[in-house]
């Protein structure tokens, strides 16, 4: 080999290792294989995003599980590790009506964090926003809209256009600080993981927003996949500590499967005058759970209700219980207790009672309700227990649907 040649090959070399360097750092940063440990400002990557407003928590923790099993499962294959899953701060929920939040409330205030890190690499928004010098610029928000038509030629296919005229709605999670270099207008209809189209079309932006997150849909729904995320989904244990503090004291359980109490989720409100051909009346609902009681646990004379029905509801559905003979009881919040757990918190804890019954009775098509099924099913239930609702006072009454989890 002549010199000449030799100085090509190192030349080569030379830009081949830079090449090689160059792909790695855009791929994956610093990062090591498991991809949980990146050295800050490494090339980590953040994707973020944003629910249709008017959503309610329990279904905006499932638009979580899609982003996060999305993930996940692209990590598995050994792809895009140096990301990280931005926890939307929760800010203005519909249905949060105390006024004891008007501040964005990070995701710890409700979950266990590490445990949802054992799932996927996440980080608050608080998290990112202080490890930056300057405000949070996101380089490119893609806002995310239905297709007018979904079912072209009558079938459903997966697929994305880019558009023009979209307006962002939302107000990023309560922070008036964070902006954005480019947004960019999408039809999107189909699975979740496509997201990954329109992020590989800008492969330097590091700060990668959707708004809609509940448009695209699940990977796989009610999977073992899906069951692993939703056991990763624990609740803030201050929460877990208050429920069972309930539990012991006003139920008599001290064990994780009671069998003191029947538990009902009796969703009021918007359910009670837009759903009427689903839920029972005021008057009537007193009846039927003394029916199921009858039918199913017949022993069983402690009812606990978790409710967003006004005080006046409470008392009257209190009374005809007890009339019938039933010990009756519903977390209600101290002023102190709810300035520190927030409506969110007051829910969960409802939540966690009820999963912990020996029989539940939820509300049909209630996110809330399914939300406490799945609680149920992991602490591992039999599924006769958990599947149940309250019928309208006549007419049909659709039975639940089982989701039951996969192990
Ligand atoms: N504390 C408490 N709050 C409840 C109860 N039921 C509903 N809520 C409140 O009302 C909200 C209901 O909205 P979601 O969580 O979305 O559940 P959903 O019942 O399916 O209602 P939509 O999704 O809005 O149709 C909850 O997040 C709570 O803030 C309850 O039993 N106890
Ligand atoms: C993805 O989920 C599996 C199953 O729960 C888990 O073992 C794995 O560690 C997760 N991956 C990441 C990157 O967290
Ligand atoms: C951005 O706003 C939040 C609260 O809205 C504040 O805590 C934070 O300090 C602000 N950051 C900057 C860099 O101004």
């Amino acid at each position: 080999m002549n010199l000449y040649n030799k100085f090509l090959l190192v030349i080569l070399h030379f830009v081949i290792i830079t090449l090689l360097f160059v792909a790695a750092k855009d791929d994956n940063g610093f990062c090591d294989k498991s991809g949980k440990h990146c050295k800050p400002g490494s090339g980590e990557k953040f994707l973020m995003y944003d629910v249709n407003p008017p959503e309610g928590f329990n279904l905006r923790r499932d638009v979580y599980m899609r982003f996060a099993i999305m993930l996940n499962e692209t990590q598995k294959m050994g792809k895009k590790l140096n990301w990280r899953l931005v926890l939307p701060p929760w800010y203005r929920l519909y249905h949060w009506k105390s006024g004891a939040q008007n501040k964005p409330l990070p995701w710890h205030k409700f979950f266990d964090v590490n445990s949802l890190k054992t799932y996927v690499p996440v980080i608050e928004l608080q998290e990112v926003i202080s490890n930056s010098i300057t405000p949070l610029k996101i380089d490119r928000l893609y806002v995310l809209q239905n297709y007018e038509n979904a079912f072209e030629d009558g079938v459903f296919h997966d697929k994305w256009t880019i558009t023009d005229n979209c307006k962002y709605d939302g107000y990023f999670w309560g922070y008036n600080n964070i902006t954005v270099k480019e947004t960019v207008c999408v039809n999107f209809q189909g699975k979740i993981s496509k997201l990954w189209e329109l992020i590989s079309m800008h492969p330097k932006d590091k700060y990668v927003m959707f708004s809609h997150g509940e448009i695209p849909l699940h990977i796989s729904y009610g999977t073992k996949t899906y069951w692993d995320c939703r056991k990763s989904m624990k609740f803030n244990t201050g929460l877990v500590k208050t429920a069972k503090n309930f539990i012991l004291q006003f139920l008599d359980c001290k064990i994780e499967k009671c069998t003191t109490y029947l538990s009902v989720h009796w969703r009021r409100r918007d359910f009670a005058y837009s759903r009427g051909k689903d839920v029972p009346t005021l008057q009537g609902t007193a009846k039927q759970i003394d029916q199921i009681v009858k039918d199913n646990v017949p022993d069983i004379k402690t009812i606990f209700i978790a409710t967003d029905a006004s005080e006046t509801e409470v008392k009257t559905l209190e009374n005809d219980l007890k009339e019938l003979g039933y010990k009756v009881h519903f977390y209600i919040p101290s002023k102190k207790e709810l300035d520190m757990y927030k409506d969110g918190g007051v829910a969960i804890i409802d939540q966690i009672i009820c999963s912990h019954a020996a029989f539940f009775v939820g509300t049909y098509d209630s996110t809330f309700t399914f939300r406490i099924q799945e609680e149920r099913e992991i602490l591992g239930f039999p599924s006769s227990t958990t599947f149940n609702r309250l019928c309208p006072d006549k007419g049909k009454c659709e039975k639940p649907s089982k989701w039951t989890i996969v192990h």
